[in-house]
């Protein structure tokens, strides 16, 4: 399949998704979020990928949001509903791949670009990154979910603080309260991302698909379900070849191989 507005590149255990409109700062048009939803349709049962990365192409963005000239054609509020599900419907996806998702920040990470980024399971940034939720300096509340997952991440205060501020905060700041995981420097930056989904797939395959989906669906239910779900889970992976091979490797003091079974 090929694509116009994205780049997407599988080596071995790790995708890379590149957003590719530099001139509009890589701002995501409807055609580019439909490209978006095909690539991560792809890795879906692809059991040899581990790790998929988001990032952005040139140096200055990673994305500046939702495609504000797409934004200002919108006619109808059930068009401008299914704008914001389209993107929804992708973010939706990544939260049920098997796979790690790990956006590398490269530039600015704004409004819809910042929510692409809240909705992958790592965020790693550049130093010079920055990101904030401007949509209300545009009349609009933030409509990918960003308000929501940053209240979930950071805590209300600071949900209401960038929603309604619309203020831009350096990666710094934004590591500060927790939406993003880690801040490296620019030349850096992709390397590390690799380092890092390098380092999941170390890790056994099931266990790192059923640890992501715990977390996340854990986060949608009271502590007493979650863990119920949890016990669940656990039990499920104690009975899989991984978990026997796990810890045979470890008692024979040798690297595990594992089969994802
Ligand atoms: N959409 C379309 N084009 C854009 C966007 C965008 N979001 N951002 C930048 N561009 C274009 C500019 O128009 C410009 O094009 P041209 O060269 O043809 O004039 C080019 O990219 C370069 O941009 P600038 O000249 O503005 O570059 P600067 O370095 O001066 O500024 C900024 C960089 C600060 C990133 C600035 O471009 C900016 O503020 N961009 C907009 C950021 C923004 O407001 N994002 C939020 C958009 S709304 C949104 O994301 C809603 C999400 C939910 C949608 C739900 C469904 C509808």
């Amino acid at each position: 399949m090929s694509f116009e507005n994205i780049l997407f590149e599988i080596n071995e255990q790790i995708a890379v998704i590149t957003v590719n409109r530099p001139k509009a700062l890589n701002a995501l048009n409807s055609a580019t979020i439909r490209e978006l939803g095909q690539a991560v349709e792809q890795l879906a049962n692809n059991t040899q990928v581990r790790a998929l990365i988001i990032t952005g192409a040139g140096e200055k963005a990673f994305v500046a949001g939702a495609d504000i000239s797409e934004v200002n054609s919108i006619e109808s509020s059930l068009q401008g509903s299914q704008m914001s599900e389209a993107l929804h419907d992708v973010l939706w996806k990544l939260g049920e791949l098997p796979q790690v998702t790990i956006a590398a920040i490269n530039g600015f990470a704004l409004g819809g670009g910042f929510e692409l980024a809240l909705g992958c399971d790592i965020r790693i940034a550049s130093e010079q990154a920055q990101v904030g939720l401007p949509e209300v300096g545009l009349g609009l509340v933030p409509g990918w979910g960003g308000a929501l997952r940053v209240q979930r991440l950071a805590g209300t205060g600071v949900a209401k603080y960038l929603v309604l501020t619309g203020e831009r905060i350096p990666a710094s700041e934004a590591q500060r309260l927790g939406l993003i995981e880690k801040i490296v420097p620019a030349a850096e930056l992709l390397d590390q991302a690799h380092q890092l989904a390098a380092k999941v797939a170390k890790n056994a395959p099931l266990a790192t698909a059923l640890a992501k989906r715990l977390i996340n669906r854990g986060a949608e239910m009271s502590l007493r379900d979650a863990i119920a779900y949890e016990n669940g889970l656990f039990g499920q992976l104690c009975v899989t070849e991984d978990v026997k091979e796990g810890t045979s490797a470890f008692l024979e003091k040798r690297a595990a191989k594992w089969q994802g079974k």
